[in-house]
């Protein structure tokens, strides 16, 4: 079984209505399940104006390799209407893989450790309520210790 970090957001709809549904459905493919409260923050990085989102995170074990994992996480999204109309597009549910163990990914369509999240208050705040002591593999860093040094 192998540690997975899962980050979850949503700003078009009922965003917590999708987000208790990928915490649903995870529960299958995911033992131990955690899961951090619901927090509002405000858009970053994206094109233009948009909704406030509604982000999460959740960890546990899983038997599944990260590949299976990854189509399990896009299919949750798309049973949630996701479109993927541009790049940071607002979207109905999104489902990152943050981290898979001690795994380093580097492939065109999956790279693990996510490569934005030490940058993202809005990921490793819900995480470091749950697993602060999880270990980023590339920086040896404690999730805890890179909420501490995130700017924004
Ligand atoms: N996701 C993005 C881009 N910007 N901003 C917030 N606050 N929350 C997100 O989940 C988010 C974002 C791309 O996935
Ligand atoms: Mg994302
Ligand atoms: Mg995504």
């Amino acid at each position: 079984m192998v540690s997975v970090a899962i980050a979850l957001g949503s700003n078009v709809g009922d965003r917590a209505a999708h987000l208790h549904h990928a915490v649903s459905r995870l529960r299958v493919p995911i033992d131990n399940l955690r899961v951090s409260r619901f927090y509002e923050t405000v858009p970053v990085g994206t094109p233009g104006p948009q909704a406030l989102f509604l982000n999460a995170a959740l960890v546990g074990a899983t038997a599944l390799p990260a590949r299976a994992l990854l189509s399990t996480l896009l299919a949750v999204e798309r049973e949630c209407g996701r479109e993927r109309a541009f790049q940071n597009a607002p979207r109905t549910l999104d489902l990152d893989l943050v981290l898979f163990g001690a795994s380093v990914i580097d492939e065109p369509d999956l790279v693990v450790p996510h490569p934005r999240f030490r940058e993202r208050r809005f990921v490793l705040e819900p995480l470091a309520e749950i697993a602060s002591d999880m270990i980023d593999p590339v920086t040896g860093k404690t999730v805890g210790q890179l909420l501490t040094l995130v700017i924004r």
